[in-house]
């Protein structure tokens, strides 16, 4: 051993040892005593030279203070210790003060006559460096190595992990002085390992209290990889749980680049950071390079470190100067455990808390503040570790019975094993890091101390006592801006509202709209006696009105909320279902009146064929075969077939055959005067208002059915959509917020499905008024004059809904203005259109033309009371057929009047009439001015098919001219009805 007293200091060699690498040796080069201490030591170390080398020094050398001559008669018990002197692998480098704080406590106990009396205690040391592998490797050399080991001291918790795993394979008690890791409170992995050091979880409740203090809800954990960190960090975690306090959590292995990029992308604020020393600074310099530092955010680092920790050393090349280190430190906090008693009641060394440290300070090196030393912080817990062992040691001799020596320990001897171990169990003394004591558990409880780096310095800034949940705080802490950050980037949730410009047009319009159905409805009511209106099913009509009504007041709902006009969310649910069935039963009301209408029309028509059909059956036989035969049935006839078989099973047969009806009409002309006036007559009967009530009540029941089972089933509620978050407007004095744009829906949990019933059931009704409108374009009765109208307003709503029910529930959903608009003018063209094509024909008629006598007439010319509308109706309808009839009469009596006479020639022996052809052309020409018209539907089909009818059955060229004669007359005929408004 040599020691050097360099410039007036002392510098202490360890013993050259073949087994240890140089590296090891060299170490002790750095460990300094003070220079006022260099000539005790010299005299000391000297001492120790002329001593007989017994193999105990491996590294760091034994430790005794005591005189050769009374060494001698002291019997030695030897622990083995390791120091994390540096820390090159990035641990805890604590040896530097825990050392000399060890050795002092060596020098205590054996000063001492009273502690192991008879017994000289010592110590092996080695410089573990906190790397595992080293330090199993030392553990090897103090066990095959003399003499034998009573018990072993570690530092790190990842030294202290691995050796008290395999110490009790040795019978080996392990004490801790270092060792923060909560994973080490496992008496089941660890079943000798006590620790004078507490749980690193001890601080997770300081650190609650703290994010309580402040108001975080939001944290962050930023941590290496080691198990110590790893363990903390899910106690943390667990802690903020339970509390309702949110928490990420990074952990790194190696460069933490990318853990602190992922701490920015994630809006992290407020960070903890639990990781050795090293990484620490690499995380700080990370920090600083990505901006993850200042007035937005918080750190939270581990108080055992060094106090200038975050000035980077040459070695570790990092890429930070001092300065961006210091900047990017400025006001981070830390916790740790206070690990110096403040009692002033001196423990059982003789020493207080304050005694302790300003020997240690005055032990060290005075160049560097202790604050700089690695391990100063834990200086008291390693002084009381060697009290500890001490004391269990003593304890042990005085339980071992008198044949049983300590000192006859061998790494199998399980009764001095179990008996340290129990002595230790029962520890209590006070210490100069306060009561110490080991729970089953191993764990002890300690105040916490908050300190804050203050312009490169750390300030105090509280205590917290778990025990007591208090918390002193000193006010003392500095904040980049008023007061402590926000957790997170505020975020101001804006609710995406109609846009209120676009509301009040559509209010406008539906204002106007809902004049406008009252305004009509009036004049229904006004001119209910003009036939324009009486035969145009004003009842229907009204139902219209109001259907057109409820729809424009929808849409004052649809638009809500609208900028400035919310609604609350209480109430929201309720609010989606209100609109959502007025626009329901509106659409039922506008749209099911227009559809009873052509529905009906539509069965009218195909009855009338029906009947024609019936009466020529016989007729049409031998026709129907050949007809069948010619007549290729294209797609379009089959769906037709199918549609028209939902509208009614007799309108199936009657669609069929009224083709085949105009086929055959070349044969039927001789006979058709007949079925046409009654068919005619039938055509004109007036319809019971009953028949379209009918029509709307089913879909109205329909629809209150579909709303009565959404409501109780699976009801709209208010759900939010977001959107991704945006600066604030430019010019906004919201420091750190973001604008998320939220969009109130209507939602149910299916809500596809009742979409998809919504949609299918219209649809179906859409589509099938798109077919019977166009079905019926041409067939006019005298009760439903505005039929061809009503048709044209039906493709027109068909047309715009089928357009926009998808487009507004699956594309532009979540658009709040695109929406509303589409809706709105979607809604508002239905009905303007609707109420345009079907009354203002009507009231332009009543504009142009004054009222008929009977029309105007109050009485009847007999003087009885004025007839109502639909009596009216009744009795023009009874003159008719009067007329019709009178006519008929006078045909029939006419030839009656030719049968005599033809009677008389025959009778007499005259000639026979001329020719057939003369007798069939007199009855047509005479039929042709009898009867009423047919309907247009068969003129129609009469005009598609005669050309081939009349080449495939080639009929001769009277047949051809009475058919174009026929047709001639049926156009004027139609065209000449006095009940019918026309465009
Ligand atoms: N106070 C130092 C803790 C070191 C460690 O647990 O590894």
């Amino acid at each position: 051993m040599l020691v050097v007293c360099v410039d007036g200091r002392s510098e202490r060699r360890v013993p050259q040892h073949p087994e240890i690498p140089h590296e090891e040796r060299s170490h002790g080069l750095n460990v300094k005593v003070k220079r006022k201490q260099c000539k005790q030591q010299l005299l000391f170390i000297l001492i120790l030279i002329s001593l007989p080398s017994n193999g105990n020094s491996l590294f760091f050398g034994s430790s005794s203070s005591e005189s050769k001559e009374v060494e001698n008669e002291l019997i030695p018990l030897t622990f083995g210790a390791l120091f994390p002197m540096e820390s090159s692998a990035g641990g805890w480098a604590g040896g530097p003060a825990c050392l000399p704080a060890v050795e002092m406590a060596l020098e205590d106990v054996n000063k001492r006559q009273d502690i192991l009396p008879g017994y000289r205690l010592q110590m092996n040391t080695s410089d573990s460096k906190c790397q595992t592998g080293l330090s199993i490797q030392q553990m090897y050399q103090f066990i095959y190595n003399d003499p034998k080991k009573l018990m072993m001291m570690t530092g790190c918790s990842t030294v202290t992990t691995v050796i008290s795993e395999i110490a009790p394979e040795w019978k080996l008690v392990v004490l801790a002085y270092g060792a923060s890791s909560p994973a080490l409170s496992n008496r089941e992995r660890f079943p000798t390992l006590f620790r004078t050091h507490p749980s690193a979880t001890i601080q997770n409740p300081t650190r609650m209290r703290l994010f309580e203090k402040w108001k975080w809800k939001k944290v962050t954990i930023l941590s290496s990889v080691e198990e110590v960190f790893v363990s903390t960090a899910k106690d943390l975690e667990k802690s903020c749980s339970d509390k309702g306090i949110r928490v990420q959590r990074q952990s790194f292995f190696g460069d933490p680049a990318d853990a602190v990029k992922t701490l920015k992308r994630q809006d992290a604020r407020i960070i903890v950071g639990l990781f050795y020393e090293a990484d620490a600074r690499r995380v700080l310099c990370q920090a600083y390079k990505q901006g993850v530092y200042g007035r937005k955010y918080v750190w939270f680092f581990i108080g055992w470190y060094s106090n200038t920790w975050h000035i980077p050393p040459f070695e570790e090349h990092l890429n930070c100067t001092s300065d961006q280190m210091e900047i990017a430190a400025q006001y981070h906090f830390t916790t740790e455990s206070l690990m110096l008693s403040l009692d002033s009641t001196p423990g059982v060394s003789g020493y207080t808390g304050n005694q302790f440290k300003n020997r240690l300070i005055e032990r060290v090196d005075s160049d560097r503040s202790p604050g700089e030393m690695g391990g100063f912080p834990e200086a008291p817990l390693a002084y009381d570790a060697v009290w500890a062992l001490a004391l269990a040691l003593r304890c042990t001799i005085r339980a071992l019975p008198q044949n049983v020596k300590i000192e006859d320990f061998t790494y199998k001897n399980e009764a001095v094993a179990g008996q340290i171990f129990d002595c230790m169990k029962n520890t209590s003394f006070q210490g100069v890091s306060g009561r110490v004591m080991f729970s089953d558990q191993g764990d002890r409880i300690v105040q916490t101390q908050i300190e804050q780096m203050q312009d490169g310095k750390y300030q105090l800034v509280g205590y917290y006592d778990m025990t007591t949940k208090n918390l002193t705080w000193m006010g003392k802490e500095k904040w980049f801006g008023k007061g402590p950050p926000p957790d997170s980037t505020i975020v101001r949730q804006q609710i995406l509202t109609v846009s209120i410009k676009i509301y009040y047009v559509v209010c406008f319009f539906s204002i106007l709209g809902l004049f406008m159905t009252i305004g009509l409805f009036i004049f229904n009511r006004k001119y209910g006696y003009r036939s324009v209106i009486s035969q145009s099913q004003p009842q229907c009509n009204n139902a219209l009105l109001f259907g057109s009504a409820m729809c424009c007041f929808a849409l004052f709902l649809m638009g809500l909320p609208a900028d400035g006009l919310t609604l609350p969310k209480t109430i929201f649910g309720a609010f989606c279902h209100i609109r959502i069935s007025l626009l329901m039963i509106g659409f039922t009301f506008a749209y099911g009146s227009m559809f009873a209408k052509v529905w009906i029309v539509h069965r009218l028509g195909a009855t009338e064929s029906q009947q024609l059909a019936n009466r020529h059956k016989d007729e049409l036989k031998p026709l129907l075969s050949s007809y069948a035969t010619k007549e290729e049935a294209s797609p379009w006839d089959s769906i037709r077939t199918l549609i028209t078989g939902l509208a009614g099973n007799r309108a199936v047969m009657g669609n069929a055959l009224r083709k085949v009806s105009s086929a055959a009409y070349g044969n039927l002309q001789a006979k058709r005067s007949t079925s046409n006036s009654s068919m005619a007559d039938f055509l004109n009967q007036p319809i019971s208002a009953i028949k379209f009530y009918l029509v709307i009540a089913t879909f109205l029941l329909l629809d209150l059915l579909i709303i009565f089972f959404w409501i109780i089933v699976d009801p709209l509620q208010r759900k939010e959509q977001k959107y991704p978050r945006q600066e604030p407007p430019p010019g906004s004095k919201e420091e750190d917020t973001m604008i998320e744009p939220v969009l109130e829906l209507c939602q149910s949990s299916n809500q596809e499905v009742w979409i998809g019933v919504v949609l299918g059931y219209k649809c179906i009704l859409l589509v099938f008024g798109l077919f019977l409108a166009y079905e019926s374009r041409k067939l006019k009765l005298r009760y439903i004059n505005d039929a061809r109208f009503v048709g044209l307003a039906i493709y027109n709503v068909a047309i715009l809904s089928l357009v926009t029910g998808p487009v507004v529930t699956l594309l532009i959903r979540t658009q709040a203005d695109a929406n509303f608009a589409f809706i709105s003018v979607t809604v508002l063209l239905c009905c303007y259109i609707s109420l345009g094509l079907i009354f203002v024909p009507k009231i332009s008629h009543i504009h142009r033309f004054p009222p008929t006598a009977d029309e105007t007439e109050p009485k009847m010319s007999n003087g009885t009371q004025r007839l109502s509308t639909s009596d009216k109706s009744k009795y023009d309808l009874v003159v008719k057929d009067n007329e019709s009839l009178q006519q008929k009469i006078n045909n029939t009596e006419e030839r009656i009047r030719q049968c005599r006479r033809r009677l008389d020639l025959l009778t007499n022996g005259g000639e026979a009439p001329s020719s057939s052809a003369d007798t069939r052309g007199g009855l047509s020409v005479s039929e042709e001015h009898t009867f009423s018209s047919p309907t247009t539907l068969t003129t129609t089909a009469l005009i598609e098919l005669q050309p081939s009818t009349i080449s495939n059955n080639n009929h001769d060229t009277q047949s051809t001219h009475h058919t174009g004669h026929f047709i001639n007359d049926e156009m004027d005929n139609s065209d000449s009805s006095s009940d019918e408004i026309f465009l």
